[in-house]
């Protein structure tokens, strides 16, 4: 085997980043925390690790033994790293700070430690996710330094943990896809500078959502489903795993568009998925492969983020797809107007 393995494409990628040393330093210890958590989740079953807790997370949804275990991995590697300022995650209600006084560390990362929980008891496809952005170079930092558009970040990855373990990762410079050799537990690049193809076929969509839904969304999955008889004149494949790392995985490798739209399901919330640690990464990782990431109505990695647990909603994929949904949303708006 000729690839190349993540340290050395690290050491090559980073070494032009004034950065880049601290951010090798950040993303080898993900990957090897992932690696941790990769052969905790083969034995999960074993283990009794699949269990639901009775206790809640800030985003009220059930906790399962596994979300505690992962969310301790990352933040143990993440503050033994000495190069992360402080952390965000899915599971923790508050921002953790590691170094008070600041300034010393370069990073912050917001990190959702097991994306599509539901699938951890039936032995599904699940995921961790990151966003790295900078630390404030002058005072104190705090939850608020979180508080930055997705176009900040200076790194993006998810280690996808399903037949193989992949960590598929962006520093900027396109996007690169690893697979784990189980032997050596060593990353080896598999997908280089990966493309998404402009076009698809393949939508990935919560379809029982249909009645919450806003009407582009209803008009641009009726329009998919006519197929080759209708408006679009093909016909469409639809695929929904319950976990965004798998289903912007599966886009990544092969084009399509996933959505999680804004609904009325739950009015008060813009949508059901977490800008910093899940919108944003995936944002970055995709425009980086040449795709294109909206809510419908804008660019996702030009929000403002007001709250490190704001939700929102996620159109993002195969370029063409995602602005032709924008487009229905225009539309709609302009109609409304
Ligand atoms: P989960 O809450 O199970 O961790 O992170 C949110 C998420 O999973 C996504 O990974 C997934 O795409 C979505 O929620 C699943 O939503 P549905 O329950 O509506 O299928």
């Amino acid at each position: 085997m000729n690839n190349k393995s993540l340290e050395s494409y690290l050491e090559t990628a980073c070494a032009s980043l004034s950065y880049g040393e601290a951010l090798a330093k950040l993303v080898l210890a993900a990957a090897k925390a992932s690696i941790e958590l990769a052969h905790l989740l083969a034995k999960s079953n074993l283990t009794g690790d699949t269990e639901k807790l009775s206790n809640k997370n800030v985003q009220g949804e059930y906790q399962m033994r596994l979300d505690v275990i992962s969310n301790d991995i990352f933040v143990k590697a993440f503050k033994a790293s000495n190069v992360v300022a402080g952390i965000v995650s899915e599971e923790l209600e508050d921002a953790v700070i590691f170094n008070i006084e600041g300034n010393q560390y370069p990073f912050l990362v917001a990190f959702d430690p097991l994306d599509g929980s539901s699938n951890i008891a039936v032995n599904g496809i699940v995921g961790s996710i990151f966003s790295i952005l900078p630390a404030p170079i002058h005072g104190a930092i705090d939850a608020q330094a979180f508080l930055q558009a997705g176009k900040s970040q200076l790194a993006a990855l998810y280690v996808i943990y399903g037949p193989a373990t992949m960590l598929v990762i962006s520093i900027g410079n396109g996007t690169q896809a690893f697979t784990l050799d189980a032997a050596t537990n060593t990353f080896y690049l598999t997908q280089a500078n990966i493309n998404i193809s402009p076009q698809t076929s393949e939508f990935a969509i919560n379809a029982s959502n249909e009645r919450f839904w806003e009407k582009p969304i209803i008009r641009y999955i009726a329009e998919c489903l006519d197929g080759k008889a209708g408006l679009r004149a093909r016909d469409f494949n639809m695929r929904w795993t319950a976990s965004m790392v798998a289903d912007v995985h599966r886009i990544l490798m092969r084009g399509g568009v996933f959505l999680y739209p804004k609904d009325n399901k739950q009015p008060t919330k813009a949508g059901r998925l977490r800008l910093l640690y899940e919108a944003n990464p995936m944002s970055m990782l995709v425009e980086q492969a040449h795709g294109k990431s909206s809510t419908g109505r804008m660019r996702i990695l030009d929000i403002q983020p007001t709250e490190i647990h704001e939700r929102v909603a996620v159109i993002l994929g195969s370029e063409q797809e995602v602005s032709l949904i924008a487009q229905y949303h225009q539309l709609y708006d302009q109609q409304k107007g």
